[in-house]
């Protein structure tokens, strides 16, 4: 049986991970108005994933025998004006999910909770990798400036993502 605070938590975990899968399904939308389809492809990719994530937390609370709690998804925001805000916006969006993950495992350890921690290990890692990806296209947008060939060279590369 897991504890009511490792419920909660991973209640809240799906919650952001369902936001995550908002975020970047309207920030696909978002290049799509622009005709950037790689770009479009690379979020609509990264949103099922997303999806992914939130079923994960979902199917491990169902198997531990806790109480699966949906809550509100938030408007997700809409705020940036040019492919690289938007891919800043996401490279801190995951930032902020990697500091929730670490909160989960922090509170793993103190609630003695082992399978939690066991299970939080795949999204340690995940993170990573999240983070790194972001961090890579940022960094092609920054090289690029207001090229706008740099940009579609950019969408074509991400148009590969499987
Ligand atoms: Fe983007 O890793 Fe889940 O939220």
């Amino acid at each position: 049986m897991i504890s009511k605070k490792i419920e909660e938590a991973i209640n809240k975990q799906i919650n952001e991970e369902l936001y995550s899968a908002y975020l970047y399904l309207s920030m696909a939308a978002y290049f799509a108005e622009q005709n950037l389809m790689g770009f479009h492809h690379w979020l609509f990719v990264q949103f099922h994933e997303e999806l992914e994530h939130a079923e994960k937390f979902y199917k491990y609370l169902i198997e531990r025998g806790g109480q699966v709690k949906l809550q509100a998804i938030k408007e997700p925001d809409r705020s940036w004006n040019n492919p690289r805000q938007a891919f800043e916006a996401v490279l801190n969006h995951e930032r902020h999910i990697t500091g929730r993950i670490n909160e989960l495992v922090d509170l793993a350890e103190s609630e003695k909770d082992r399978a939690t921690f066991a299970m939080l290990q795949w999204f340690i890692n995940e993170q990573v990798e999240e983070e790194a990806n972001a961090q890579e296209i940022v960094a092609k947008l920054e090289m690029v400036g207001d090229h706008k060939q740099g940009l579609l060279m950019i969408d074509r590369e991400l148009a590969q993502r499987k």
